[in-house]
């Protein structure tokens, strides 16, 4: 869909064009082996950033980027989803495509949702340039409408920022404040505020803080316990700063990485304050496997955070994930050597949630292998390495903080066919993708190399699906 003829139609006809490409690539998305059960995927095609999380009147929307018409990274639009249990999902129509007008014909970019005066509205940033925008629902976020005035925000305050995009908005007081992010040229990445009574009238106030890097997509910033986190994509792994925002400014603590499988798994968070006052964070997992396949990217879990005593952002699944427990196994007390039998080859599966305790003993190394084949060779291994006393995703070179080595080691593992995502002792987590040598690989396996461990326990679930209908 070329931006010319975008503009010689209206939204409502370019959205039914984007529904009737969706609808035409679905089934062979959700057919395909390494097209994951229960994270969030667009019906088919191209899935980037989770755009504008909202609970509106007990129901969770969630929109991310979309590109309708194929699974690459082009023609951003607005998808939808909804939840009543943060877990189980529908799909709701396309929210927002690019045109008819001009400020966004190249482009409908990531933003977030707030409810003013009880309307829904969207704030995104269109493109090309990057220009701030504004939509409306007047029936329940079904549909949307553009705001007359856009672009709300058509220029950005300085001539030598690096970007201006990715609107993130809060209520303080009796006005709006938003960030957008940027980067300054030659100063670093940044986050810049504004205010606003109407969230069409905006007054450029200036940067939140300005730090490392030369972008900062997608800031998020929340109160956390008795702190505050500013939350930025940095065109590399996402980072995170616990400090404190007084007087319109916000003096960050040490940077922090917030996901260490790195950029590819775990990009752009954005993050709602869920029904029991949870900040609940989805972030972009890219990819789906090998070239040609009908869909690209999925969301992570919903994951919960929570401050801890040395002002760290612990991350944990929320719990509401449970409820996609099945079928269930449980293994328990087993001494694992080098050359002893793997204790876990009568399970198989790849869409599972396991849970294990390990006491790491002596080892070298030990871990669990997930979608091993037939010869046993698992396509991606979660290993513990006593030297530095870390846990490392093969395939990712990611790794986990190092634990306190006199605590056994607290596993949670969710595997849905191609992902994997790992939780370390209640506040480190690490993703990861998997894609076996053809896609028959669904066996687990236990492994040590060096010494000796001991399983204390592992429960293992098959998962269910987290679509509805
Ligand atoms: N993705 C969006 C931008 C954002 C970037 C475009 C981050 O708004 O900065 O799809 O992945």
């Amino acid at each position: 869909m070329d931006t010319e003829n975008r503009m010689t139609t209206t939204h409502e006809d370019l959205l039914a064009q984007a529904e009737r490409s969706l609808a035409a690539a679905r089934a062979a998305a959700e057919s395909d082996p390494l097209h994951p059960i229960y994270h969030i995927t667009a019906p088919a095609n191209w899935m980037n950033d989770p755009n504008g999380p909202v609970l509106y009147k007990g129901v969770y929307h969630l929109f991310y980027q979309l590109n309708p018409y194929g699974p690459d990274s082009a023609n951003k639009a607005w998808g939808h989803v909804v939840s009543r249990d943060l877990v189980h999902w529908e799909h709701w129509p396309v929210a927002l495509v690019p045109g008819p007008s001009a400020y966004d014909s190249e482009g409908v970019w990531s933003g977030c949702c707030v409810v003013h005066e009880g309307v829904p509205t969207i704030l995104y940033t269109g493109v090309r340039p990057e220009v701030q925008c504004v939509a409306r629902s007047a029936d329940g976020l079904r549909t949307w409408a553009k705001e007359a005035a856009n672009p709300v925000i058509g220029a950005p305050p300085r001539d030598d920022l690096t970007a201006f995009r990715d609107p993130f908005a809060w209520r303080e007081g009796d006005e709006w404040r938003m960030l957008l992010g940027a980067g300054i040229a030659g100063q670093g990445g940044t986050a810049l505020l504004y205010r606003s009574r109407d969230l069409v009238e905006w007054e450029y106030v200036h940067p939140l803080c300005i730090g490392f890097g030369q972008v900062w997509e997608c800031p998020n910033f929340f109160p956390l316990g008795d702190k505050d986190v500013l939350v930025v994509s940095p065109y590399g792994p996402v980072q995170y700063s616990v400090g404190t925002y007084q007087e319109a400014r916000f003096a960050p603590g040490e940077w922090h990485t917030l996901d260490l499988g790195g950029a590819a798994d775990f990009y752009a968070p954005n993050s709602l304050l869920d029904a029991h006052g949870r900040r609940v964070m989805w972030g972009w997992i890219k990819g789906g496997g090998t070239a040609g396949r009908p869909w690209n990217g999925a969301l992570s879990l919903p994951r919960v955070l929570t401050l801890t005593a040395d002002d760290r952002v612990a991350v944990a699944p929320a719990s509401e994930l449970t409820r996609l427990r099945g079928a269930h196994s449980r293994v328990e007390d087993v001494h694992l050597r080098a050359d002893g039998a793997n204790p876990l080859a009568h399970l198989a599966g790849d869409t599972l949630e396991i849970a294990a305790e390990l006491e790491v003993g002596n080892v070298d190394a030990c871990g669990l292998g997930l979608r091993c084949g037939s010869n046993g060779e698992a396509a991606a291994q979660i290993v513990y390495e006593r030297d530095g006393n870390q846990l490392r995703l093969n395939g990712t070179g990611g790794r986990l903080a190092p634990f306190l080595p006199d605590r056994p080691l607290q596993l949670r593992v969710f595997l849905d066919r191609s992902i994997v995502e790992v939780y370390a002792n209640g506040r480190d987590c690490l993703t990861g993708r998997v894609y076996p040598n053809g896609n028959e690989g669904l066996g687990l396996s236990l492994f040590v190399t060096g010494g000796r461990a001991r399983l204390k326990t592992m429960d293992v679930w098959d998962m269910g699906s987290i679509w509805e209908g």
